[in-house]
């Protein structure tokens, strides 16, 4: 319906046009060329001042109308600590292009009206000003001089990088087609070595060299999250063609380019929820997020900081939104201590792993960090809580003990030294191979090695006592080899404290 209305109108205009055409042609022919050009002239001089006064009103009415949802202005104002100065520069350069914007359309305009054809009237020839050339490039230098040195000012101030003195988080960010992986450094606080021959889309994404131990703590999570009020460095990098990390509510924006590393430096300074509440104040915030509910969340609540790519790099560029979440330090430390190592996650142990078998020294420190808590809390505990000694090793059939197993020894004699009046019993199991006797007898003599080597760190002997349980106690099935071996176990109970 809509469609034959529109088709009606544009053949009905097509005959007013046709129509008016004629009438003019007849109306030329009674009262002469001439004249009826000299009032088209008038006409459309006229309309062209119309024009102009229209068209400076749009232009200024259309600014404000949108001004709220510009960058810089109403609730969008910078959201980290160089933005401002960069939207500030942006409102000179506005200012000064605003001026000569509206002066040369004035200019173009009244000039049309002023001097419409006049056949009383003969052109100046002007040759040669050299006043007016004088004046159309000095003021333009002024004023482009002044811009410039403004902008180099603010270049200077926003682009150095990072000092050896500087306290900052480094993250990384690589672009690909469509998606942006995202690496933080874990807890040693640095990225891990890459190299591109080792990239493998399935098992290691971006390359990482597992034989370089500040690998083995990186993390890959979904999303941006850092604390507010810390300077952050972002590593940038591409694996396929160029990408553009953009995030615009910090006013961060940079090649990402494959081959070459690009970098950029921004400290946060409103966390996510400010942000929100800055939004809330705006009424076009508070209507439902999703616009068919009337019950949803409120706009201002759905609102989230967002990593784009700002360069058109193929049909699926617009897949490459990641959100942005800053938060106070307590959040961001509870957040990091969630993430999971990629390295512990998927490459551990496989074939790919350059340590396979052996014992990591961050799974040394994590365990030294669990057995801390296991211990702590079975103290706390009414109950007799069996505390599994998960790192005490032996040779196999034998009483000896590994020495890797002394990492977790020495803890448990520290957590024991620590705490004086506490009393505990050390317990052998195996598993049921093998006859029952003999068993019995070696798992008594494991819990004694055990013993032994806590009694040699200067734990008082009166305080352990080591008992041997052979296969009378198992914790899982004896028919399958991770069951068997989840049963030769060495445990701790707390009997007094
Ligand atoms: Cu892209």
């Amino acid at each position: 319906m809509i469609g034959l209305i529109a088709t009606l109108t544009i053949i009905l205009l097509a005959v007013i046009i046709v129509q008016i055409a004629r009438i003019s042609e007849i109306a030329a022919k009674i009262r002469g060329e001439e004249e009826v050009e000299a009032q088209k002239n008038k006409r459309t001089a006229f309309y062209c001042l119309v024009f102009l006064i229209g068209f400076l009103i749009f232009c200024v009415g259309s600014a404000w109308y949108y001004k709220n949802s510009m960058l810089g202005y109403g609730p969008h104002e910078a959201a980290s600590a160089h933005g401002n100065s960069l939207d500030r520069l942006f409102d000179l350069t506005l200012f000064f292009t605003g001026i000569v914007f509206v002066l040369t359309h004035i200019a173009l305009f009244w000039f049309s009206y002023k001097y419409k054809a006049d056949k009383n009237r003969v052109a100046t020839f002007l040759a040669h000003s050299t006043k007016l050339e004088v004046i159309w490039t000095v003021i333009p230098t002024i004023v482009l001089i002044f811009l410039v040195v403004r902008g180099l000012i603010v270049w200077n101030d926003v682009m150095p990088d990072v000092g050896p003195d500087d306290d900052y988080i480094e993250i990384e960010a690589t672009g690909y087609q469509f998606a942006w992986d995202l690496r933080y450094p874990g807890p040693d606080g640095k990225l891990g070595k890459r190299d591109f021959r080792l990239i493998n889309t399935a098992t290691n994404p971006l390359g990482q060299d597992w034989t370089d131990e500040k690998n083995l703590d990186d993390f890959m999570p979904s999303k941006i999250v850092l604390p507010v009020d810390q300077k952050v460095r972002v590593r940038i990098t591409a694996k396929d063609v160029l990408h553009n990390f953009y995030l615009p509510h910090f006013r961060v924006k940079m090649d990402a380019v494959p081959g070459l590393p690009t970098y950029f430096i921004f400290t946060p300074i409103k966390t996510t929820q400010e942000y929100r509440e800055e939004l809330r104040k705006y009424p076009e915030w508070q209507v439902p997020a999703d616009p068919t509910d009337p019950d949803s969340k409120q706009r201002w609540e759905e609102f989230n900081y967002e990593l784009a790519c700002a360069e058109l790099c193929g049909k699926g560029h617009y897949s490459m939104k990641r959100i942005v979440e800053i938060v106070d330090r307590g959040t961001y430390e509870d957040w990091l201590k969630s993430q999971n190592s990629f390295y512990l996650g998927n490459i551990r142990n496989t074939d790919a792993d350059p340590y396979k078998g052996d014992l990591l020294k961050i799974e040394i420190d994590e365990r030294k960090v669990e057995l801390k808590s296991e211990f702590m809390s079975a103290l706390e505990s009414d109950d007799a809580e069996v505390i599994r000694l998960k790192h005490v090793f032996f040779e196999t059939g034998k009483s000896n003990l590994q020495d890797i197993s002394e990492y977790e020894l020495d803890n448990v004699a520290a957590l024991i030294g620590e705490n004086e009046n506490v009393k505990v019993e050390l317990s052998g199991h195996t598993d049921s191979t093998g006859d029952d006797d003999l068993n019995m007898a070696l798992s008594e003599a494991r819990a004694k090695a055990v013993r032994n080597y806590l009694l040699e760190k200067g734990v008082s002997s009166a305080s352990i006592i080591a008992k041997g349980y052979g296969e009378t106690a198992p914790i899982d099935s004896n028919e399958t080899p991770e069951g068997r071996q989840n049963n030769r176990r060495t445990e701790l109970k707390i009997l007094a404290k």
